[in-house]
């Protein structure tokens, strides 16, 4: 068990879902971002923070065990509206980690790191990164900050290629990426529990029939996810026609994605 975990990011879709609900992986929550978070409960913390500003993610830092890195730019922006929040932001993350004794990492990546494969091809953690965007680079930035920070200084980092997290799959190709929150919740602490962790990628998501994703080479941490995104199969089927065969959401694993343009500032 943690004293203190600090969510990064915690104003937003996922630390809102999570919010509450990880008082099993830690005694004490600091929760930090950009943006207001409302009013501190029992065991909570709450620290306004930019990811940009170095010396205020040093003290953000300090004093936790454990730190869910949710924070930053979660779709496709302008290359500088990315920049500070998911490049800056992360070695200001890796760095404060380094001189505070190197706390274990949740980092949050995303399935937009291989966004440019093929919904037919199945991957494993080893595959060539294919980004579909500046966003995805920006995540394929932050993989490589925390391999780098493993192999040089023994920092521990869960890198976990999120595909879908949301209550419920929204569409035909999160019946493929959806991981359901309790799954989320179940894999934070299956990674702040491990006895060794290294620097594996863990692709987040759900025990769906149609996942694209092998996680066996993770399979040491002892993640199981129960959830399945075939039970909301209908449900789609009903509100929304299937995407046409050769539409990005059918198509490349990345989806929509795919199709945005190099955003300008
Ligand atoms: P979100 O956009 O709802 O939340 C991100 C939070 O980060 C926001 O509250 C925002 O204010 C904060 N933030 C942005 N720039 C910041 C800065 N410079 N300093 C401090 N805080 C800053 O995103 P969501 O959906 O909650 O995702 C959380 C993380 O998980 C993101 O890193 C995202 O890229 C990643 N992810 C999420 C997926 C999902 O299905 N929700 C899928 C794949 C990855
Ligand atoms: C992501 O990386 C985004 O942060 C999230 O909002 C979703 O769009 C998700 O990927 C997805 O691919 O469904």
């Amino acid at each position: 068990m943690l004293d203190k975990l600090l969510i990064t990011g915690a104003a937003g879709g996922l630390g809102t879902l999570l919010r509450g609900r990880l008082f099993h992986v830690a005694t004490s929550v600091r929760l930090s971002d950009m943006v207001d978070i409302g009013a501190a409960g029992e065991n909570e913390e709450i620290l306004r923070c930019d990811l940009s500003d170095r010396a205020a993610v040093a003290a953000l830092v300090e004093g936790c065990d454990g730190i869910l890195h949710l924070g930053g730019v979660s779709v496709e922006k302008s290359f500088d509206e990315i920049l500070p929040a998911n490049l800056v932001g992360v070695y200001n993350l890796y760095e404060a980690a380094r001189a505070s004794g190197l706390p274990r990492i949740l980092f949050a990546s995303s399935n937009h790191t291989i966004g440019y494969y093929t919904q037919d091809t199945h991957l494993d953690a080893d595959v060539p990164l294919r980004p579909d965007g500046l966003y995805g680079v920006s995540k394929c930035f932050g993989e490589a900050v925390a391999s780098l920070y493993h192999d040089k200084f023994g920092q521990e980092t869960a890198i976990v290629r999120i595909g879908s997290c949301f209550p419920e799959p929204r569409d035909h190709r999160m019946l493929s990426t959806w991981m359901s929150p309790d799954d989320f919740v179940s894999l934070i602490d299956c990674v702040f529990r491990a006895p060794r962790l290294g620097c594996p990628v863990i692709w987040g998501v759900s025990d769906n029939d149609s996942r694209w994703w092998d996680n066996s080479a993770a399979a040491f941490i002892g993640w199981r996810p129960k959830d399945n995104s075939d039970v909301f199969r209908q449900k789609i089927d009903a509100a929304m026609a299937r995407p046409a065969a050769d539409a990005p959401d059918a198509v490349y694993q990345g989806g929509k994605f795919t199709a945005e343009p190099i955003h300008r500032s």
